[in-house]
């Protein structure tokens, strides 16, 4: 453990690998936060061949694909990014609770940060302006964190 200040807010890449977990559900929403994610992490430095993008059905399922991901040792921080929409129906709260619940567990149990990049909006105009292409984008936000959260655990973790 790092005797020293720690430093926070540091985005640089290091040699970090990344995966990004992207739900098909509302895949217009979650595409243009997988596009402004992967373009962020290549922004500040990563290297293409250390982001690897899978997919899942929807946001429920994005917990179990983190967990084998942050089990396999292969990467530093895992984004998840997903999009729920409330509509009338109550199986909203079951996914974003479900899902949240799920993503934070991963990150607790394995030590990796698993970032929660999913939106959970009353409507789709809401979404859409959260995830614009070229504009306000919480894929972005989701990279900066990823890279923020391996950079101060690296500190903490320093022999
Ligand atoms: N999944 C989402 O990612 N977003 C949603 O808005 C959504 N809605 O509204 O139902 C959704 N449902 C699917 C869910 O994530 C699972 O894929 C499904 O229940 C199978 O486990």
């Amino acid at each position: 453990m790092k005797t020293g200040p720690i430093q926070t807010g540091d985005i640089s890449a290091g040699d970090a690998r990344f995966a990004i977990v992207a739900a098909r559900f509302n895949h217009e929403i979650v595409n243009n936060m997988l596009t402004a994610a992967e373009a962020s992490l290549l922004e500040h430095g990563v290297a293409q061949a250390d982001v690897d993008i899978l997919y899942v059905p929807g946001a429920f399922e994005l917990p179990l694909i983190a967990s084998e991901l942050a089990n396999s040792g292969g990467y530093q921080a895992i984004i998840t990014l997903g999009c729920v929409i409330r509509g009338d129906t109550p199986h909203f709260d079951f996914v974003c609770g479900e899902s949240a619940r799920g993503i934070m567990q991963v990150g607790l149990d394995t030590g990796v940060p698993v970032i929660f990049g999913v939106l959970t909006t009353d409507t789709l105009e809401q979404a859409q302006l959260r995830a614009q292409v070229g504009g306000e984008n919480k894929g972005v936000d989701a990279a900066l964190c990823a890279l923020e959260m391996n950079n101060v655990l690296n500190q903490i973790r320093e022999d």
